[in-house]
């Protein structure tokens, strides 16, 4: 059972990010952006029928068909609405919030700080505590200064200490403000995508270039921890990791040592690595990966619009797997691209189950973030998955909750009993 403590420090939420949500970004990937729209749109168009999209995203705008899809640009302007965003999300019972802070309008030029901007995060930090909202803060979500991405970007070992300056030029401003900082956002997804699969920019193939990345990321988290605790020692510093949960099928010995190997590489060498400098986990969740013979045999029965499988009870076997490090655990992402909105309620509802399970476990979960708050920029995919518990018109840019955000509000109100 959960103790009263338990249930009074629990946070619920949603998250975003600058580059999705924000617009008006000018760093790596917005180059890479305009650079891919026009082959991105062709090769959308060239998809084979049966391969093609279903007449309710390809009605919507923008459409996976058009170059706009591929381009950020305003997003969902969430840089001039943040207090109408905060406003819908109080509104909705949050009590927590998640964003991050773009690298390249705090430093635009190497070792040239933008107060403007500086006074922007300090506005919307202060935005989110006047609703009575904590903020959980991400230093990095993936894009780079376009300055940083010319010599090297991660590759470099020149961005660690760059990192770590920028961490501390941050913190210094935000200090009286900020309890919560989570430095990187995901750096194995990143590594993964932009230097092994070479789907994200800067578009590599190369393991060895992949583990180089990693290496500075993990390293760039150790350096900025010392000085985040330096400046305001009370802080709380995080991790946002996206763990799968890794399934063996039956009593298999393959299967099961295929598990063991995954479970290592992916969901705990960069928290073995970390673990020291962390005071909280940040999970990420959105994965469930069977494992019959090999990777991937899952039996998809339910999938989201871009046909990643809905399991959200595995939730908590990934967050069994963090009990190890004995850590707070929040839950910094979750959710799914629904853009009718047909499956996001129960989601959540069976996603706040899988937590309550995993707490009635032994597992110290204090919060839930769901992804997304609005609907955003879904990087490479473009505008068409709709993550956002509160739909937007990228033509006028309104924002209307959806049903499941009011589902998600009674959940909050009822917890523990859902
Ligand atoms: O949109 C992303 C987010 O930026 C990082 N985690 C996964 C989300 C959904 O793909």
């Amino acid at each position: 059972m959960m103790n009263n403590n338990k249930v009074e420090k629990f946070y619920f939420g949603a998250s975003s990010s600058a580059h999705q949500a924000e617009g008006g970004q000018r760093n790596d990937w917005s180059e890479w952006e305009i650079r891919t729209a026009t082959g991105k749109a062709h090769n959308a168009r060239n998809r084979p029928p049966t391969g093609g999209w279903p007449a309710y995203i390809l009605e919507r705008h923008p459409n996976p068909l058009e170059e706009t899809n591929y381009v950020a640009g305003r997003a969902a302007d969430h840089w001039h609405r943040y207090e109408e965003d905060f406003d819908l999300a109080k509104e909705l019972g949050h009590t927590a919030h998640r964003f991050s802070i773009e690298w390249s309008r705090v430093e635009p030029e190497e070792g040239r700080f933008d107060e403007r901007a500086l006074a922007h995060y300090r506005d919307v930090v202060r935005a989110l505590r006047a609703r009575g909202m904590e903020p959980f803060v991400t230093l990095w979500h993936w894009p780079l200064p376009l300055w940083l991405a010319r010599k090297g970007g991660w590759e470099s070992s020149a961005a660690i200490g760059a990192f770590a300056k920028y961490a501390g030029r941050v913190a210094a401003y935000l200090k009286d403000d900020v309890k919560f900082w989570i430095p990187l956002n995901e750096p194995e997804i990143y590594a993964n995508m932009s230097y092994l699969n070479g789907t994200w920019p800067p578009q590599v193939k190369n393991p060895l270039r992949m583990l180089r990345v990693l290496s500075h990321l993990i390293r760039a988290h150790r350096a900025a921890h010392p000085v985040l605790k330096g400046i305001n020692p009370s802080c709380r510093v995080g991790i946002a990791k996206n763990n799968i949960h890794f399934e063996a099928a039956g009593r298999n010995q393959w299967n099961e040592l295929l598990k063991a190997v995954a479970d290592w590489w992916w969901n705990r060498l960069p928290l073995d690595l970390t673990n020291d400098t962390l005071d909280f986990i940040g999970l990420n969740f959105y994965f469930h990966n069977r494992i019959d013979g090999w990777f991937n045999r899952n039996r998809n029965e339910r999938i989201n619009d871009i046909g990643w499988e809905l399991a959200p009870e595995s939730l908590f076997h990934a967050l069994m797997d963090l009990k190890r490090y004995e850590k707070p655990v929040y839950v910094t992402e979750n959710g799914l691209a629904d853009a009718r909105d047909l499956h996001r309620a129960e989601y959540i509802h069976e996603a706040l189950r899988a937590v309550k399970r995993a707490v009635g476990n032994g597992v110290d979960v204090r919060g839930y973030f769901h992804w997304a708050l609005t609907d955003n920029f879904e990087w490479a995919d473009g505008f068409w998955p709709r993550f956002g518990l509160v739909e937007v018109d990228y033509q006028t840019l309104t924002r209307r909750p959806r049903a499941s955000a009011q589902a998600y509000k009674n959940l909050i109100e009822r917890w523990p009993n859902i």
